[in-house]
């Protein structure tokens, strides 16, 4: 069974399993028995990411054990699955965390060293997997985590874009995008699955036809196509032998590309299946929360959603035989828009392939397909133009068409003569496909990401269809796997959490309030702060080899690290760096406690303000960190490249998480989790789950300020904020806003600058003054950020607080989320698989 030199790992793992003892010696074997077979070398003059690739060939032995025995559970057992249907899954790397599941790590960290091998190095040889853009993704891909460690049978479905989220360089201060070619070595952790490859149908016509018992037939006609071919990529759950699935789907031409047996007609339609194979899954849109209709990205949307239906309901077909079984063992859980053409493509399938009534179909859909929500943005919503939709899938456009017909009749039924209504809800309107609205309407299932986010769903952005469909409504906090962001990304905390309060922690989130009983500890208290110490200073050393910037360990660590995005507010924590910046040059002498604003953040390619924000950090960066007269009592850096690796290095260091979006604008929000989890004070405003965060872990421990979201959805109703006012009434923050074009911060080009002025008081063309609020919130963050400089100096009551941040941090585990989602929408049956015999 299995190639020789993978057996002897699975061995160590029985062996390990059986009386706990780790053979280093069989282990250090099975690495160089691979470094010999794929690269013939050995361990001393093998690089670095050699040892990367067999030590992974190594674990993945481990692996596919258990993932055979967890797929012949699922065949044998038929249980109800969720697929989970993604544009993006930010993976991060898989070695580590893979081995934290196995609960393997700390065995072969030491069974590495003993070679001379640092396992950090070796980590750091894997590329992280960035398929996905920010929050949305992430999220995905600490549900798939969560759903492994809770046993429950799942499938993400998603695509294996080529390259994924750009590599981001900082040069002079501005950013550059970089294709990432996340596969140039090989991925160890994919396996290609030829044999459940499917064929997606692009463009063309539709043909009727009549059968012989008079009924209607519809023929997509002069199509392209392309071969969808999975990937699919192992989800190891904690310590339970079960493991998942993550199908991610690349594009291959059809038929192999030849000369000969084409004459010229064919030829270039070859051509152009080729290309369209090739460009399909080139790269991810590295938007987020705005989308910009590109053909190409609904184009992907329907490629790996067509795909992930078909290789679903061949699963389902190999067990039963009538379709309306359907809703009792397949849930497609469209994680927001982008995947929600998956109403219309099983409405095809069912009715056109499978032969399905109408009714019968919509009903069987209907039970299948839930909605998850992740914004309120107007830009973020997916409208396609329907010349664009139709031409693409002209079959497809038919269902949705005959879908809208039906629904717009029951708006009318129940609102005769309200054509506002029809407006608002139809699928077809204005000469657009309105993605959310289909997915509503179909879905039996629409839930926001926090409390706040889906009562501004129900009572706002969607209250005509809540008002229709007000079952269908549920909210769903989301949540963050503890396995990646403690005990992957944090040992030392890990390690002293377990000592503390055991290591339940682990797979029950809650076990850490236990650590109450600690809070007021002198002995637990310090402990804690040479914990966040030793972090901040792991995190000091890779600000160093990164960026050459010299941070000390002793000053406070305020951390943003998110998307660039405006209503994220970057630019008012940078104003306020400004602010205090001019403060302390006023008066050296003031109070202050040293602080290290820490900023992380992508800006998608196109995204004017975002890149300007990015510069503008990296402007203040170099005049504040050269100035020699404030003592280094303030430094600013960027960190190049944020991405899930080093988030892991930044959320164990922090201090100060900045939370600080406009109010009702930040969906939920999974950084501010992180942070907590790591035990740091949040700094935010009463928005997406900093409310939940607040409703936890108390007011003594969180710093808020800022208007509610009340209050800014009130303004943006009556149109009646005007941030001028607040500019002539704030000398000190007037003073910062100049400096914006004043040169200060741009000696060489005063206007660098001016488009920042400009969007907080000068809007242009289309736009509104200060839309996120920065000038009308700046006075209320500087309070809250002065409260933090005062508090930090009381070294016990801040080590309290962080002890209680993590001691609440509970009901942030995506384990809880998913438990949710399981109770009350999926409805899925755990699994075990049982590794004894193996
Ligand atoms: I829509 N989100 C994201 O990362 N990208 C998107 O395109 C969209 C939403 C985020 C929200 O902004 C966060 O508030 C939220 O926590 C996250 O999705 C997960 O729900």
């Amino acid at each position: 069974r299995g190639s020789i030199n993978l057996l002897p790992f699975s061995a160590i793992r029985r062996n390990m399993m059986r009386d706990n003892t780790f053979s280093k010696k069989v282990f250090i074997k099975t690495v160089s028995d691979n470094l010999k077979n794929k690269y013939r070398k050995t361990i001393d003059d093998a690089t670095q990411q050699e040892l990367y690739q067999a030590v992974s060939e190594a674990v993945k032995d481990v692996i596919m054990d258990e993932w055979i025995a967890t797929q012949r559970v699922m065949d044998k057992d038929d249980p109800k699955v969720v697929y989970y249907m993604s544009m993006e899954f930010l993976m991060g790397r898989a070695l580590g965390n893979n081995l934290i599941n196995l609960s393997a790590y700390k065995e072969v960290k030491e069974a590495l060293n003993e070679i001379g091998v640092d396992i950090n190095a070796i980590e750091d040889q894997e590329p992280d997997p960035a398929l996905g853009n920010g929050g949305l993704g992430r999220l995905a891909a600490c549900f798939m985590d969560s759903l492994a460690t809770l046993g429950y049978p799942a499938y993400g479905c998603g695509i294996r874009y080529r390259y994924g989220m750009f590599k981001q360089q900082i040069s002079d201060g501005f950013q550059i995008e970089v294709p990432d070619n996340w596969l140039k070595d090989g991925y160890p952790f994919e396996l290609r699955r030829p044999e459940y490859c499917y064929e997606v149908k692009f463009g063309g016509y539709v043909q009727e036809s009549t059968d012989e018992n008079g009924e209607l037939h519809f023929e997509q006609k002069d199509y392209q196509s392309v071969l969808a071919v999975p990937y699919d990529m192992p989800i190891v759950g904690y310590d339970n032998n079960v493991v998942n699935s993550l199908m991610i789907w690349d594009a291959e031409p059809k038929n192999g590309f030849s000369l000969e047996s084409f004459d010229q007609g064919d030829y270039d339609k070859a051509v152009e299946q080729e290309n369209l194979a090739r460009n399909l899954v080139e790269v991810l849109y590295p938007n987020d929360n705005h989308v910009k209709g590109k053909e190409l990205r609904l184009k992907q949307q329907y490629f790996f959603v067509s795909a992930s239906i078909q290789r679903a309901l061949a699963r389902f077909k190999k067990h039963h035989s009538d379709l309306k079984d359907l809703p009792n063992k397949a849930v497609f859980q469209m994680n927001d828009t982008h995947p929600t053409v998956a109403v219309a493509e099983l409405m095809r399938i069912l009715v056109d392939e499978e032969h399905l009534s109408w009714d019968d179909a919509w009903d069987i859909t209907t039970r299948c397909v839930a909605y998850t929500n992740h914004t309120i943005m107007a830009e973020a919503l997916e409208k396609w133009p329907i010349e664009i939709f139709q031409r693409l899938l002209p079959r497809v456009y038919q269902i949705v068409d005959e879908i809208n017909r039906r629904f717009v009749m029951q708006i009318n039924e129940r609102y005769p003569g309200n054509e506002d209504k029809v407006r608002k809800m139809a699928i077809l309107y204005d000469g657009q496909v309105k993605m959310a609205n289909m997915a509503i309407v179909a879905g039996y299932s629409v839930n926001g990401v926090a409390k706040l986010h889906t009562e501004i769903l129900k009572n706002q952005e969607l209250h005509d269809f809540y008002e229709m469909f007000p079952e269908k409504f549920n909210n769903k906090t989301n949540g963050i796997t503890q396995r990646r962001f403690l005990a992957h990304a944090n040992p030392l905390l890990a390690d002293w959490a377990t000592k503390k309060v055991g290591a339940g922690w682990i797979t029950d989130l809650t076990m850490l309030s236990k650590l109450k009983a600690y809070a007021d500890s002198p002995v637990a208290q310090q402990e804690f702060a040479e914990i966040k110490r030793a972090n901040k200073v792991r995190l000091a050393k890779y600000i160093k080899e990164h960026n050459g910037i010299d941070v000390n360990p002793d000053s406070i660590f305020d951390v943003q690290v998110k998307r660039l995005h405006e209503y994220k507010r970057q630019l008012m924590n940078i104003l306020h760096v400004m602010y205090l910046y001019n403060k302390i040059k006023e008066n050296p002498s003031m109070d202050f406690y040293p602080r290290t604003f820490i900023f992380g953040a992508k800006a998608a390619a196109g995204y004017r303000n975002a890149k300007k924000t990015i510069k503008l950090i990296n402007s203040v960066a170099d005049v504040i960190n050269n100035d020699a007269s404030i003592d280094g009592k303030l430094k600013v850096v960027f960190i190049e490249d944020y991405k899930v690796s080093n988030a892991e290095i930044i959320f164990a260091a922090a201090d100060v998480s900045e939370q600080i979006s406009t109010a009702s604008k930040e969906a939920s929000g999974t950084g501010n989790m992180k942070f907590m989890l790591n035990g740091a004070l949040t700094i935010g405003t009463m928005d997406g789950a900093n409310v939940e965060m607040f409703d936890e872990v108390g007011a003594d421990n969180m710093f808020i300020f800022g208007m509610s979201s009340d209050e800014v959805i009130s303004h943006e109703n009556r149109h009646d904020y005007n941030p001028v006012d607040v500019y002539n009434n704030d000398a000190e923050l007037r003073k910062v806003v100049n400096q914006l074009v004043d040169g200060t911060y741009s000696p060489n080009d005063h206007e660098l600058f001016r488009e920042l002025y400009n969007s907080l008081l000068n809007p242009q063309q289309g736009q509104v003054a200060d839309r996120y609020f920065i000038l009308a919130d700046f006075r209320s963050y500087a309070n809250a950020q002065q409260k933090i400089n005062d508090y930090y100096k009381n070294k016990s009551a801040w080590r309290k607080s962080a002890l209680l941040n993590i001691a609440h941090v509970g009901k942030f585990s995506s384990d809880r989320t998913i438990q949710e989602y399981v109770d009350d929408i999926w409805h899925l049956d755990r699994i075990t698989v049982n590794m004894a015999g193996v």
